[in-house]
């Protein structure tokens, strides 16, 4: 049916925004324009065979990085401070108040995490125990930074697409003094949320959306993932517990493990979907390190991926995302079925 024969508002038909709680942003939905039917065409990127080993990467163990260290022989995870930190500990204080020219001093960190040893293996490669590894070592430094930071942020940059330099896997964790902007955005709304309903709005927004079973991926005992409703990105997705847990430093062994075959779950069906190392930008959000309890916010981790059509053909987030705000056209049901339908075994290893 065609917008023109009805005036009946559907979603899959018509227009429309969606309101985004977690930062009050508003997304416009162009459902018609994806009507095109998918071809299904995976344009191969360029494939480049993959080594466990290379001697020219700073990140590689037993490698000497930039700054001249050596990194150790390491079999699972390594953590090294940023030869290159994009916050520092002793940052002199200075508070600018100013209408128009205001500043504020920051102090912080920046760590970077090599998921393992193997130069060729992204977590959608590695098994099970070696992304639990990983999650073990976000832990662990979570800790330790929230001990000295009230904000941690855990993060992984994916893909030359990204901005990525260096294609050894690994993320990086920032903790600042200050709640950056998204974390302050969300420290609001989960208080107004919670001031109104006595309930964290993502515990609310994980029933509502394990009832519907519309924009779901996947899910296991304790986690599901899902493409959310206000999702700007085509193929973006939020990981979330179905458990009450407000940080990564809380989850117990059961929960890791059962996080690590959520995130193999997901990264091998982003693989899948265009068969190539698929990009993106993931991070997670726990509550503030200060000296509150949180019951209003939820753990929870964002994927960002760029691409759009094929392992090449990426979204832009330009023209009237820069002026206006975020726009897609497959709407984020239609990319929830996409990744639903696609096999959880690597294209690679098929
Ligand atoms: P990204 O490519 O995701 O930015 O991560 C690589 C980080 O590793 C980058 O922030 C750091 C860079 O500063 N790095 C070192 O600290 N030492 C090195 O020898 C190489 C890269």
């Amino acid at each position: 049916m065609s917008h023109q024969q009805t005036s009946e508002f559907e979603f899959t038909e018509h227009p429309h925004r969606r309101f985004n709680p977690l930062t009050g942003d508003w997304v416009l939905v162009s459902p018609h324009r994806a009507k095109r039917p998918w071809q299904g065409q995976v344009e191969s990127s360029q494939k480049l065979k993959k080594f466990a080993y290379d001697d020219s990467c700073f990140l590689c163990a037993g490698n000497v990085r930039v700054n001249g260290e050596k990194n150790p022989d390491y079999r699972q995870t390594f953590v090294f401070k940023n030869d290159f930190a994009a916050l520092t500990p002793d940052t002199p204080s200075f508070n600018q108040q100013d209408d128009l020219f205001r500043a504020v001093s920051e102090q912080g960190e920046s760590w970077v995490v090599c998921f393992s040893p193997d130069h060729g293996k992204t977590l959608a490669e590695l098994d099970h125990d070696a992304i639990l590894s990983v999650i073990k070592t976000w832990q662990q430094q979570t800790d330790l930074l929230g001990k000295k930071y009230p904000w941690v942020q855990v993060f992984e940059n994916k893909g030359e697409v990204m901005g990525c330099s260096n294609p050894h896997p690994h993320g990086q964790i920032w903790a600042q003094k200050h709640l950056p902007t998204q974390a302050q955005r969300k420290q609001d709304n989960f208080n107004h949320y919670f001031q109104r309903h006595d309930r964290a709005l993502l515990s609310d927004y994980v029933e509502r959306e394990l009832d519907l079973q519309e924009r779901v991926v996947c899910y296991n005992e304790h986690w599901l993932v899902v493409v959310p409703y206000w999702a700007a990105w085509p193929f973006e997705t939020l990981l979330l517990p179905r458990f009450t847990v407000q940080k990564l430093t809380e989850l117990n062994d059961k929960q890791a493990i059962s996080l690590a075959e959520i995130i193999s779950q997901i990264t091998v069906r982003y693989d899948n979907l265009f068969q190539c190392d698929f990009p993106y930008s993931m991070g997670w959000h726990s509550a503030p390190f200060d000296d509150k309890t949180h019951p209003e916010w939820t753990l929870h981790a964002h994927f960002f991926p760029p691409l759009l059509r094929s392992a090449l053909v990426k979204k832009f987030m330009v023209g009237y995302e820069m002026l206006a705000e975020a726009q897609r056209d497959i709407t984020p049901e239609q990319a929830a079925h996409r990744l639903r339908e696609l096999p959880t075994r690597h294209y690679n290893q098929q």
